[in-house]
């Protein structure tokens, strides 16, 4: 369902006046307002296919009202979510929750909604009905030869898909590991890996890059095959300049450093892609910025102070895509919220004053970098951030408006009130 432009700039107009004296404030407080806008105008952010309907947990599954019943439905809600925010300009799509049966319609669809299709993901780590042989004790570490083999195929299988489309990646998540102590040889596992790793590699397009996920543990408890960067960027150094480690934000072992990980991967021209969700505990998959708002700030000035260092554009250098379903919250403001609180981090990180920092840094003046950072996070940037969706033809409020518009109870009118999307 999309909107008429006519519906988006009604909305702006009345909220116009409020939000230029916002802006004018800012303007005139905030040097670098223009740049920032430009840049955020930029800066797109893959929406994965398996974030538009409710998520669940292991315990339960509520449905929401107007899920989307296909790929077609949920590029749908993409294109909506782009309409409104002018950031969500790209899909990640999961093989086999998402096999596209009319790749000419879909890329059609998409060239109509405005978006692009960003790395396109396998999956390993559950049977699929038709598949032969059981990935219960792993898949490219299996091992029997004939799991890995299928693990491998299924692989180069989904890279033929994302090559139709138009995608220029793959992402690699396994839930190879262990749950026991002495369950698995740990050299032969990771051995079993890279060779797979490696076949997988070689069917690459030239111009493609894998990306290697890795995670701290669950679903296996003693021992992930892929458990932290460390396993990832041996692997991705051993496969090759395609080759290069996913960082999630939420496979990380409690209380751990990620935005060095990330400053030190970037630095190693590692760093390929980045799953944005947050979390309290381990894997919660919450809301982007919902838990630790600083935390994510913080990662993003390591982002755009790697980056600049590499020269790398902000906006392509790397993957940025959500990661995120939970069990309560509508899947389409859920992603709203994500989307903005990654632009805010992005505007706030780039309001940081690096030279003044630099002396801080080389003075050994703590309290001085901490002013410099804190001054930043504590910049309200939102009406930048609000003036970058205007001028693209976005909405002021994106929640407001889908509130106002009633686009929820619309969708559940026309699909239903007690679907499944399709993957959860
Ligand atoms: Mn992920």
């Amino acid at each position: 369902m999309l909107l008429t432009k006519n519906k988006i700039d009604q909305h702006n107009t009345e909220l116009i006046a409020a939000h230029s004296k916002k802006l004018d404030y800012c303007r005139a407080t905030i040097e670098q307002s223009n740049q920032i806008i430009e840049k955020l105008s930029l800066f797109q952010i893959g929406i994965p296919s398996w974030a538009l309907g409710a998520g669940g947990t292991r315990f339960g599954r509520f449905s929401y009202g107007g899920e989307p019943r296909n790929i077609e439905e949920k590029m749908e809600d993409i294109g909506l979510l782009h309409q409104l925010n002018k950031s969500s300009g790209a899909v990640s799509l999961h093989i086999p929750w998402d096999i596209p049966n009319d790749i000419p319609k879909l890329t059609k669809l998409a060239a109509e909604y405005g978006l692009q299709f960003d790395a396109v993901n396998s999956n390993t780590f559950q049977n699929q009905p038709s598949q032969e042989l059981s990935y219960k004790f792993g898949s490219l570490q299996h091992v029997n030869k004939a799991v890995r083999q299928q693990a491998i195929q299924h692989n180069i299988d989904v890279i033929k898909i994302g090559e139709s489309l138009g995608s220029k990646s793959l992402t690699v998540w396994l839930a190879d590991g262990s749950c026991f102590p002495g369950q698995l040889n740990f050299r032969k596992a990771f051995q079993n890996t890279l060779e797979s790793l490696t076949e997988i590699y070689a069917a690459l397009p030239h111009d493609w890059k894998i990306f290697i996920e890795y995670k701290a543990f669950e679903p296996n408890f003693y021992s992930m095959t892929v458990g932290d960067w460390g396993q990832s960027l041996l692997y991705a150094n051993k496969l090759g300049p395609k080759a290069a480690t996913l960082v999630d934000l939420g496979h990380h072992l409690p209380n751990a450093n990620i935005e060095q990980i990330v400053s030190i991967l970037l630095n190693e021209g590692k760093l390929g892609g980045f799953h944005f969700n947050d979390s309290k505990y381990g894997d919660d998959d919450l809301t982007v910025g919902c838990i630790n708002p600083y935390q994510l700030f913080l990662i993003f000035n390591e982002l755009i102070d790697g980056m600049n260092e590499k020269g790398l554009d902000h906006a392509t250098g790397l993957a940025w895509m959500i990661d995120a379903s939970h069990n309560i919250k509508d899947p389409l403001e859920d992603l709203l919220q994500s989307v903005e609180a990654i632009k805010i981090a992005y505007a706030q990180a780039l309001l940081v004053n690096t030279a003044s920092l630099r002396d801080a840094q080389n003075n050994n003046d703590t309290v001085l970098a901490q002013e410099i950072l804190q001054h930043a996070f504590r910049t309200d940037i939102r009406p930048l951030v609000a003036e970058s969706r205007l001028v693209s033809g976005g909405a002021l409020e994106p929640i407001k408006l889908y509130r106002d518009l009633a686009i929820r109870e619309s969708l559940t009118d026309i699909r239903g009130s007690n679907n499944t999307a399709t993957g959860l």
